[in-house]
């Protein structure tokens, strides 16, 4: 088998990376490119201009690395997810490529500086949260191992909004990320696929058979944009395919003749609203035409696109099953299914089973999360409207899957109704999941406790039937981006005592475990944590005015606002924390600065009163003269950029969820890695991360999963908590009755009275072991020398939760293929 460095050796002139290379590429790009004169360039012309040299040469090993992967007949993977949380790439690349240092010293030369250019780029946010940073993860690692995996998705106009916050509340604003253009794409005007809407079917018979023809209705044009994706190390460079809607015709001709021209450009506007912007909504289903136009829009250009490959390269569409993997990021692709079986069915004219077949072999899918109100459901009226073919399509699959499950169930019709792909509950539905389930080879859960939840539960009746295509695998992180390039201080530690494989073998990371107990070490590990606290000490000072001192214990909390994630149990905590110094019963206290930052949905109108919630204790506790203790910030506008600088300055990371709700989580990773110790619950992958780390180093409290299953089968009675407990009685008390919002004694009102009645996520019943929790962190925290122990352990033994280990497991158990020999 060839090897990358063979294909590059073919080429005859590949760009010189060193520094003077790079200097004079980047000055080249800023007088011609950019079009600026380096002696009154901005930051931001610095940043298109170096971020151009860099692009160069990544697409040059983005064409050899093409090259391989087509002459050595390759099996290539393919993520299909709505959600790509990048961030910045500039600093990624530069350091993927090995171009980090000489770039620092050729802008140093061009009288600029890296630090301060970086700054100027905006994050690719074309995500809400974990699912969108876990294809990003995915994505990092496939390069970096050097499989050929692809990502496809939507080129969003518009990701994710940015949150400010005023007088407390939440408030959106749109995410113009490509204002200034976007180095970091090529449009692919030639790479068209037209993707069709509403219209009829048009039936006729060939040999006795019936055909469908889908006639009329609108026509969309996705436009690809590839973001050429660098591994870590090595010339490997993958693709993202994002699509662009375009009108068909820029404008309609028709429209046009008739002289309409206004009409004309509304229809043009109309169809490239298709990839305007990202659905910010995370935990519930949206229901809307037009997000199930984006789901199908970017599934039939991908599968058209994937098949189109395919047959470029010369296989038989018999062989797909062996050449492509498509991995299904939740329900949200999985119309795909559908989709290739029109595409196989009509387009094709292959029989209905071998066609089935095909489909079942490629596609598997992957859930995150069990929340029933956000498994997607689409009407079966609206699908028949917009994709009737599709509808036709699902109803046959259906017919031939209920057979089946018949066979293996006779007579039990209510397994029949529960395994339906269409739900005839509560008007029609089409139920997503099951046509995902339906359609894959494999589905996987993202964490031992949720696939065990998931064959438990949501799949129960699909597990019964086919209990080998459910398997478990635990998501991961990227070391690249989450300990080498967002703690720098913290890696070159751990290189200078293990050397530097651990950015490609995290396991590497447990031979620092002897050096827990060297005293050095320990050392250089405490001023790492504390110039990171330092760091972003200063910019909580810059950019919101609060002083908070870097002696504090940081603990954090930050992910998306929802009341299953409880952020609200820790509100109470820092209130019953607060009352404390005020009773002078706080002697014992260790100094906390408490940390929140995260989005809610803009229509959650509850989350929103959460951070309003979260925003009026802090006004009250941090004003207070009489409290040394405790301080409490929220941090606007959560997103990739600010969880590198909060998260390798944080001694306590917070995943409090309700057991059985979070699917895995994989903030609680990333805080871990940078010497975090973990409060949390039994839920999602603190499950995993405890015997990772050793209970001993990790403050687990509340209901497990099935304390929880019990306590609603008991019924929740919040009221004995409210009753029993005099410190949480006092706090829900005060938030009640205006203490936090005096100006308007009854904001809270509803939020305390839904604590108090019918709040699933039993928020109460946890307080007082929390509470108890908490005092644990403290009495640690105030040995330090234990607690560094205890920190440097948790770093020393995250190495499995790298996302390395994760897609290796999706390769070998999941997409078939065997990874070796690549590099
Ligand atoms: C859900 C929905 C519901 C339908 C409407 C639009 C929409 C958009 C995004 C989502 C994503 C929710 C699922 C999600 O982000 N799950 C998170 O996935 C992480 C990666 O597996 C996992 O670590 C988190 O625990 C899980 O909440």
């Amino acid at each position: 088998m060839k090897t990358l460095e063979m294909v590059h050796e073919q080429d005859p002139q590949p760009l010189p990376c060193d520094k003077d290379a790079l200097k004079e590429s980047i000055r080249d790009a800023l007088i011609h490119a950019v079009g600026k004169d380096p002696r009154s360039a901005t930051h931001r012309d610095w940043l298109h201009a170096v971020s151009y040299a860099v692009r160069e040469r990544i697409i040059e090993r983005r064409m050899y690395t093409k090259r391989l992967f087509d002459q050595e007949q390759v099996k290539r993977v393919y993520y299909l997810s709505m959600e790509y949380l990048i961030g910045r790439m500039l600093v990624n690349s530069l350091m993927n490529l090995g171009f980090y240092e000489p770039c620092c010293e050729a802008l140093e030369e061009l009288g600029t500086n890296l630090h301060e250019i970086v700054e100027m780029e905006s994050d690719a946010a074309l995500g809400n949260g974990g699912l969108g940073r876990l294809a990003a993860c995915i994505l990092d690692s496939m390069a970096s191992q050097c499989l050929p995996g692809y990502g496809y998705g939507i080129r969003y106009e518009f990701g994710m909004f940015h949150q400010g916050i005023e007088h407390g509340e939440q408030v959106e604003h749109p995410d113009n990320w490509l204002r200034y253009g976007n180095p970091w794409e090529f449009p692919r005007p030639e790479k068209i696929y037209p993707v069709r809407f509403y219209g009829y079917l048009v039936e006729h018979r060939e040999r006795g058979e019936p055909r469908y023809h889908w006639e009329d209705g609108e026509e969309v044009i996705a436009m690809a944009y590839d973001f050429p994706t660098p591994g870590y190390g090595n010339k490997n460079v993958n693709n993202l395919r994002l699509w662009a809607a375009k009108a068909t015709r820029d404008f309609d001709l028709d429209y046009f003749n008739e002289g309409d021209y206004i009409r004309a450009v509304q229809e043009k506007i109309e169809s490239e609203t298709i990839s305007m912007v990202l659905y910010p909504n995370d935990a519930t289903a949206i229901g809307r035409e037009l997000r199930l136009k984006q789901e199908y829009f970017f599934v039939s250009a991908s599968i058209q696109d994937i098949v189109f490959r395919h047959l470029d390269l010369g296989h038989g569409l018999d062989k797909l099953p062996e050449m492509v993997a498509i991995q299904l990021n939740d329900t949200h692709p999985a119309i795909a299914v559908a989709e290739l079986m029109r595409l196989l069915v009509d387009t094709h004219e292959l029989p209905w089973r071998q066609a089935w077949a095909i489909t079942q072999g490629v596609f598997s899918y992957t859930n995150h999360t069990l929340m029933p109100e956000a498994l997607e459901t689409w009407p079966v009226a609206l699908m028949e409207r917009v994709l009737p073919r599709h509808m036709q399509i699902i109803y046959d699959i259906n017919f031939h899957f209920l057979n089946e499950v018949r066979h293996n169930f006779p007579g039990d019709n209510d397994i029949v109704r529960r395994l339906s792909i269409i739900d005839e509950s509560q008007g029609r539905q089409v139920r997503m999941a099951h046509l995902a389930v339906v359609g894959s080879h494999m589905v996987n859960g993202v964490a031992a406790l949720h696939t065990d939840l998931l064959k438990k539960h949501l799949f129960n009746d699909f597990y019964r039937l086919w209990p080998s295509r459910f398997v478990s695998i635990t998501n991961g992180i990227t070391p690249r981006l989450w300990l080498n390039q967002a703690n720098p201080d913290l890696a070159a530690l751990i290189t200078r005592h293990i050397g530097d494989d651990w950015t490609m073998d995290l396991s590497q990371l447990q031979r620092l475990e002897p050096q827990v107990n060297d005293a050095q070490f320990r050392e250089g590990f405490a001023q790492v944590k504390r110039r990171n606290k330092e760091h972003l000490a200063a910019l909580v000072k810059q950019h919101m005015g609060i002083t908070i001192s870097p002696d504090a214990l940081f603990d954090v909390q930050i992910k998306r606002i929802h009341e299953y994630k409880r952020q609200l149990l820790n509100v109470l905590h820092v209130i019953t924390c607060y009352n404390r110094v005020r009773d002078g019963r706080a002697k014992e206290q260790v100094p906390r600065v408490t940390l929140f930052a995260g989005k809610a949905a803009p229509s959650y109108v509850r989350a929103k009163q959460i951070i309003r919630l979260i925003n009026d204790v802090a006004d009250v506790v941090n004003h207070d003269p009489a409290n040394d203790k405790q301080q409490v910030i929220f941090i606007p506008n959560y997103d990739v950029s600010t969880a590198a600088v909060i998260i390798p300055a944080a001694d306590l990371s917070e995943q409090i969820s309700t057991a059985g709700t979070e699917a895995s989580g994989t903030g609680n990773m990333k805080l871990a890695l940078n010497g975090a110790l973990t409060i949390g619950t039994l839920d999602g992958a603190n499950i995993e991360i405890r015997e990772a780390v050793g209970e001993d180093n990790i403050f687990i409290f509340g209901m497990n999963a099935d304390a929880v299953a019990q306590l609603k089968r008991d019924g929740y009675r919040p009221w004995d908590f409210y009753a029993a407990n005099e410190e949480l009685r006092r706090a829900l008390d005060m938030i009640r009755d205006g203490f936090f919002s005096p100006q308007e004694p009854g904001r809270y009102h509803d939020l305390i009275h839904h604590l108090l009645t019918e709040d699933q996520y039993m928020v109460l019943a946890d307080y007082e072991d929390y509470v108890r929790a908490h005092e644990a962190v403290d009495a640690l925290y105030r040995n330090q020398e234990a607690w560094l122990r205890k920190a440097m352990l948790n770093t020393a033994r995250m190495g499995y939760f790298s996302i390395d280990r994760t897609v290796m497991q999706y390769a070998r158990e999941v997409w078939g293929i065997s990874p070796e020999g690549w590099v």
